[in-house]
């Protein structure tokens, strides 16, 4: 009795220490450090700080490091001279003679403009923590990679680190409309207030460029692929500057999407026809004006061709010649021109995965030098699980950019917790085999296979005018993978989520445990209870959310569910392989052979790439049509073992996010039911076989699932 009494103060006292939160502060919140001895480790370790220099950037980073070691160690830390031990000395050797005395010049070389380096180091006799870099930008990112050594509570005794990014363009795609809807946005509005800039700046605005820096993002494409013309008059223009002048001390370029057809909308024109020299000559003048008012403006992105926008094939020109002509307009100012070759056009191909591949590999090589290709992680969208886009490894003379969606259009919006790490990483390793075994995504997009000086990594962005930015409290965390997997692909999606819970929730390891195996199991379980065994865009009409697998009869074929399923009475998937559309046969010999039969293409794709017997037998031993209940229900099943393992963490998390969280995991684990009834019952009219006893069957009718509707689901509504 007494022993539950004592444990019972304990665990009052820890949650009374846990301030309400509303996660604001993102992973930066700097609360001090809760573990008393590391605490006074810090103290005596960290006394005072040099930072050399006068740009704005340096000025961001004296900043961020004073509220932060403020916050963390509870005291202010001076400006101070080299009389005394415990100093964090920071510098680029141009700015700062101290920096330049401690011949750093061998380690500098190898980090480029944006790394950094942190030594501890003995200087003018003195213990001192050093943040050197090339560039200001490195101090600003190697500050924040101390600050996160600190945030969870790593040994600074012996600091050794070089860092500097692997990947070139680490941008946010916002699709972001200018009435401030978002497109595929489950997080409120847009965060940017067109309306009232440029004369009023949101703090917002210099808030979300903090938390981009410290995990390495460099760029912000600020507008919807679906583009308005508008964005780039004058009036919008100077809005735009303002946003670039605020981000520019954070290593932030602004870019934004071009409207194929502006010159006609925008300029009078007859035409936009890439080759027109009036056309031409028109983007010339454009990029001229931006470039005079934004320097450093990142270059344009374009959605051409696809779902409906303009392009160059309506002059019956190529990709090539539309991106091209842009590229030379952006050339003389630094700019690139990212093009996006998530197309499909009006007629309805044989298999929509193709389209892309079709379209593309054919113009490699015929692209100018500042152009990027950018691919999205699949073929199809942005699905739970896709294989990896076959145009990896197969357009080696260009620079290919890839496209992830951290927004969850197709994963349960921001009412899911899906940690989306463990899909990226997915991507990132697996092997197009382009250049033998081991030519992975990742070298491809990294520029090192082929040896690219360009390369680039695109999020679509989950982040809105909601006050914890995400919607899901965890939303937060795909941001933060998707920067510091752009940073270094070679980060686990284990490493990740530590980092980030120990900075978001709490560096206690019996919350850090329970929390990273939530995170780490849970794009797997939404899988299970959406889209197993390869299936794939089987959700509801438009907006996305729930289950549709029943959507047929719509404007085209291949925006049906039934197009990608192809349920019948003798089985269901989609036959991808020859005797089908022969998508497989975009990819490398050693793909096809693996994929191509049934009997060693790995179960988690069956169903993208054959077109499987209900009856046919699973590794398992199990029919197809029994593990396909299976999963289904596995999915619902480890909902119910998330939300125990939620409530494990009470005591470790505050009051409010727990609650929130422990409220969006309910209604979780309802869709998850949701999804498994819908779709078993489904199928079942095709399949005509019994759910396995012991499974839990559904309690309503496939009627009644099919007449949910959500007419005002976000994400969609007004668009460009
Ligand atoms: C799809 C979205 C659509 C986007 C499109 C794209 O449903 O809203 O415009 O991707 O990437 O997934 O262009």
């Amino acid at each position: 009795m007494k022993k539950i009494s004592i444990l019972l103060f304990f665990s009052f006292a820890l949650q009374a220490e846990l301030k309400a939160e509303d996660g604001y502060r993102l992973w930066l919140r700097y609360d001090k450090i809760s573990d008393p001895q590391k605490l006074s480790e810090y103290k005596r370790l960290i006394h005072g700080c040099i930072i050399e220099g006068n740009s704005s950037t340096i000025q961001v980073t004296k900043n961020e490091l004073s509220i932060a070691l403020k916050g963390l160690l509870g005291y202010d830390i001076p400006s101070s001279s080299l009389s005394t031990d415990g100093l964090i000395i920071a510098g680029t050797i141009s700015s700062s003679p101290l920096i330049a005395s401690l011949k750093l010049e061998d380690a500098l070389k190898k980090v480029g403009d944006e790394g950094f380096i942190i030594r501890s180091m003995i200087v003018a006799g003195k213990k001192a923590i050093v943040i050197a870099a090339n560039k200001d930008i490195g101090i600003l990112y190697g500050t924040f990679n101390f600050l996160r050594v600190i945030q969870t509570q790593q040994d600074i005794k012996q600091l050794a680190i070089e860092s500097s990014p692997k990947i070139k363009l680490r941008v946010l795609n916002h699709w972001d409309n200018l009435d401030r809807t978002v497109e595929r946005g489950y997080a409120g509005f847009s965060l940017w207030d067109w309306h009232k800039l440029p004369d009023y700046i949101d703090p917002r605005y210099s808030d979300y460029a903090r938390a981009n820096a410290s995990i390495g993002i460099n760029g912000t494409v600020l507008t919807n692929v679906n583009a308005n013309a508008l964005i780039l008059t004058p009036d919008y223009l100077k809005k735009v500057t303002a946003l670039a002048d605020l981000f520019r001390p954070y290593g932030i370029r602004v870019y934004l999407t071009a409207r194929f057809s502006a010159p006609i909308e925008m300029g009078g024109l007859k035409t936009a026809d890439p080759l027109d020299p009036l056309v031409k000559q028109w983007w010339k003048e454009r990029a001229k004006e931006i470039y005079e008012l934004i320097p450093d403006f990142g270059g344009f992105v374009v959605k051409a061709n696809s779902e409906g926008q303009p392009g160059p094939q309506n002059y019956g020109r190529s990709h090539a010649d539309g991106a091209n002509m842009l590229a030379e307009a952006v050339q003389p100012f630094g700019g690139v021109v990212i093009w996006r070759a998530f197309v499909y056009d009006n007629n309805v191909p044989d298999d929509r995965a193709k389209q892309a591949f079709t379209e593309f590999k054919p113009l490699d090589g015929t692209f100018n030098s500042n152009v990027l290709v950018q691919v999205k992680n699949g073929a199809i969208d942005f699905q739970p699980r896709e294989p990896f886009h076959p145009l990896f490894g197969a357009m080696p003379k260009t620079p290919l950019m890839i496209e992830f969606q951290i927004t969850q259009e197709y994963l349960g919006f921001s009412t899911h917790l899906v940690y989306l790490s463990t899909l990226f990483k997915e991507t990132l390793e697996s092997d197009t085999y382009s250049k033998g075994a081991g030519s992975t995504v990742a070298k491809v997009i990294d520029g090192t296979l082929d040896r690219h000086q360009l390369s680039g990594m695109a999020g679509v962005a989950n982040i809105g005018t909601d006050r914890n930015w995400c919607g899901h409290p965890f939303g937060q965390a795909n941001w933060y993978s998707f920067g510091r997997l752009a940073w270094d692909h070679e980060l686990s999606a284990d490493q990740i989520a530590d980092e980030w819970i120990r900075m978001t929730f709490s560096n206690n390891t019996t919350a850090i445990q329970p929390i990273k195996s939530i995170m780490l199991a849970s794009r797997d379980i939404a899988v299970s209870y959406m889209t197993p065994l390869g299936l794939h865009h089987i959700m509801a009409w438009d907006h996305h959310y729930g289950p549709g697998p029943w959507i047929k009869d719509k404007p085209r074929r291949d925006w049906t569910s039934v197009y990608y399923h192809k349920a019948d009475s003798l089985g269901v998937g989609f036959d991808r392989t020859s005797s089908g559309s022969n998508a497989l046969a975009q990819y490398a010999p050693e793909i096809q052979n693996r994929y191509g039969s049934t009997e060693t293409c790995p179960e988690k794709y069956l169903l993208w790439f054959h077109h499987v017997s209900w009856k046919f037998k699973m590794k398992s031993g199990k029919s197809l049509w029994d593990e396909l209940c299976y999963h289904y229900s596995n999915g619902v099943d480890s909902m119910r073992w998330m939300r125990n393992t939620w409530n494990t963490v009470s005591s470790s998390v505050d009051e409010d996010r727990f609650k929130q969280v422990g409220t969006l995991l309910a209604i979780q684990e309802n869709e998850a039911i949701w999804w498994r009834n819908a779709c078993l019952l489904y199928f079942q009219t095709f399949s005509h076989m019994p759910i396995p006893t012991g499974l839990t069957l559904p309690d309503k009718t496939l009627d009644y699932y099919k007449k949910i509707e959500h007419p005002f689901a976000p994400g969609i509504g007004p668009k460009w």
